[in-house]
């Protein structure tokens, strides 16, 4: 099986009180609409669609304390938490449809605390042109969706941090960054710091997105649950220009579809978030129906039969 269980839970989280941009909120709707639940049915999943959470709406304030609309990012990550959490110990796999990136402290989180439950061992894939690494002394924004790795990693507000009971849910060493190109300068000695495992765009243009991918996924084994983040402007704005946060330089078509299909390839997909699609800057919904073709291929879909390709890499 390509992954960790045959029924997908689709949670939309219809906010963007963690970005600098108004817009992810109608992330979930362009995601059902470009045939989301249809695609994953066609992969052979069965689909629960549990519609929307609900939380406050986006008081559009200033940052304080280093920190925007810290409290309306708490009420969205619990209810994200408990979401998530509800449908993995169901058995299901939950798709989490953003939103901004905030929102996945709730998620990964919960995967953590599940993980930490059952004794499997949790690998994340960060899909992403940033790092979200910052926290409140280094961000030059205050905004949430630049801080949730540092947050799930123990650096943050301590509500935010403990979401899951126990702080830290992560250490860097189960990170993987993948298609980062933006970094702050503060954030960039904290990723160091820190020793993230990141493979910046320097790293796919020398060695290839296959070898990145191979490295990003060494040492799974039957025990791991492998979560992916998949922040949408992780693509290039040429392809996908629906994003708040456009970084020029990130992975084609090609390449996108080649990560996806190595995650699937592992068999080892328990969870996973789709965030940061903004709907109002997108051209008549494309950035939602490459996400969903992207997702296709991260479920397993392929031009040829599978086990032809896996063997070819050998
Ligand atoms: N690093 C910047 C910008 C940013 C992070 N994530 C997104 N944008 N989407 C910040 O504000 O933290
Ligand atoms: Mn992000
Ligand atoms: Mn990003």
């Amino acid at each position: 099986p390509t992954t960790l269980s045959n029924t997908v839970a689709l949670i939309g989280a219809p906010t963007d009180v963690g970005a600098g941009a108004r817009g992810a909120s109608m992330g979930p709707e362009a995601l059902r609409v470009a045939g989301l639940a249809e695609a994953l049915q066609a992969q052979g999943v069965r689909v629960l669609d549990r519609g929307n959470l609900h939380g406050p709406a986006n008081p559009w304030q200033p940052a304080q304390d280093g920190y925007r609309h810290l409290d309306e990012v708490l009420a969205w990550n619990r209810a994200v938490h408990e979401a998530v959490h509800a449908e993995l110990q169901q058995g299901h796999l939950p798709v989490l449809l953003g939103g901004d990136h905030c929102l996945a402290m709730g998620s990964i989180s919960a995967v953590a605390r599940h993980c930490r439950a059952t004794g499997q061992t949790l690998r994340v894939l960060w899909l992403d042109a940033h790092a979200d690494f910052n926290t409140s002394e280094l961000t030059p924004s205050g905004n949430l969706h630049g801080m949730p790795v540092a947050v799930l990693c123990g650096f943050g507000p301590q509500a935010l941090t403990h979401l899951g009971g126990t702080s830290p849910a992560l250490h860097p060493s189960q990170v993987r960054q993948i298609g980062i190109r933006s970094v702050d300068p503060g954030e960039k000695r904290f990723v160091h710091a820190q020793r993230l495992e990141v493979y910046d765009m320097r790293y796919i243009d020398e060695m290839g997105m296959r070898h990145a991918m191979e490295q990003a996924l060494a040492g799974l084994d039957a025990n791991t649950h492998l979560h992916v983040s998949f922040d949408v402007d992780f693509l290039d704005p040429d392809i996908a220009p629906g994003v708040g946060t456009t970084v020029p330089g990130g992975p084609t078509y090609r390449e996108a579809q080649l990560c996806m299909e190595m995650i699937a390839d592992t068999g080892r997909l328990g969870s996973l978030d789709i965030v940061e699609l903004n709907p109002a800057l997108d051209e008549r919904n494309r950035t939602a129906r490459l996400a969903v073709d992207l997702v296709e291929s991260l479920f397993g879909k392929s031009t040829l039969m599978r086990e032809h390709q896996v063997r070819r890499r050998h």
